[in-house]
């Protein structure tokens, strides 16, 4: 029998049966991934295989293979990961300028870890009602430069309603996954979508200007419109988990078309003589920030690589 993962909360699955049904089930049996320790061996948009067991409870027994999957660094384990989620057609990156403030860095980061697990990344600016000329100025920067790093570029209010009607025809037929912080508006967009969906949300503490982490696992929803959407709870960073730091280059989109030009094959655009990346960022065919950023990740501690 067969299923499609909606929820995993630990040691129990929220399955949905081919009929339509939604049954809890358990796993049996040790399921690794590529070698990487997780926390999670199966998450939501898996395609699950399950049988029943004596007592009558549904087992799962096997994952079929994945289309794709998105990880992160374990919170509180160093060297385990979590998986996001499975099986995507896109991974959208909800960013606000303001409550909560979302950093530049941290964009860069998620594009480069859907880049690099070939899901396509879309990033949408929300709480555009609260933006004053200062928040304005940053999204119009943001929109500039991740648009020329060939990145799909999308502005919403979920309070407002704008730009509301543009993200559900993104989602239309699609199984995608809504990341971001905690508070920037993920499951209040997906309310706005669809009606019917009737998320939790909680306003930001007055404080810190940050989220209370209200969406606390991962669940996939049946959009009513056609198509899945994955709300997950607040992150604050991604592990660039699998990758080692040579390969980095490779998920910036906007270098490729200049790295055949470098003087080596094997350039990493950082102290190489005759660096085309290099020179496209000082020519400013490639923008400055996202050259920085690249180097700035190159440059980081050696323990986020997998050697
Ligand atoms: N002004 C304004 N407020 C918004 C908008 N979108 C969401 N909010 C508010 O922001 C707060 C947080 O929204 P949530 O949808 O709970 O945020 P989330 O991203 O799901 O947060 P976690 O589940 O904690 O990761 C709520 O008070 C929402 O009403 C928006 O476009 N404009
Ligand atoms: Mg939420
Ligand atoms: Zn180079």
């Amino acid at each position: 029998m067969q299923g499609l993962v909606l929820k995993s909360t630990g040691s129990w699955y929220d399955v949905k049966l081919e009929n339509g049904e939604r049954i809890s089930a358990r796993i049996r049996g040790k399921f690794r991934l590529e070698g990487l320790k997780v926390t999670n061996p199966i998450a939501a948009g898996d395609q699950v295989e399950m049988e029943k067991d004596k007592d009558d409870n549904f087992v799962i027994h096997q994952i079929l293979p994945r289309k794709n999957y998105i990880i992160r660094k374990s919170v509180n384990l160093s060297k385990q990961y979590h998986i996001l989620a499975a099986n995507l057609d896109q991974a959208i990156l909800v960013v606000s300028a303001t409550h909560p403030k979302t950093f530049s860095e941290f964009i860069d980061r998620f594009l480069l870890t859907a880049t690099a697990y070939h899901i396509p990344a879309v990033l949408v600016f929300n709480k555009v009602d609260l933006y004053g000329a200062e928040e304005k100025q940053q999204l119009q920067e943001w929109i500039d430069i991740y648009s020329a790093a060939g990145y799909n570029c999308r502005r919403a209010s979920a309070k407002s309603g704008e730009g509301v009607g543009e993200i559900k025809e993104l989602l239309r037929g699609k199984i995608s996954m809504l990341s971001g912080h905690s508070g920037v508006g993920k499951s209040t967009l997906i309310n706005s979508i669809d009606s019917n969906l009737n998320l939790k949300t909680a306003a930001i503490s007055d404080m810190h200007e940050q989220g209370k982490h209200t969406t606390t696992f991962a669940e996939m929803h049946e959009l009513i419109f056609g198509g899945y959407v994955i709300d997950t709870p607040g992150i604050k960073g991604l592990g660039l988990a699998d990758m080692k730091k040579e390969e980095l280059c490779r998920y910036f989109p906007e270098f490729l078309k200049f790295s055949s030009q470098c003087k080596f094959h094997n350039c990493v655009h950082i102290n190489e003589p005759g660096c085309a990346v290099k020179q496209a960022t000082i020519n400013g065919e490639i923008r400055e920030e996202r050259y920085n950023s690249y180097v700035h990740m190159y440059n980081e501690d050696d323990e986020q690589y997998r050697s």
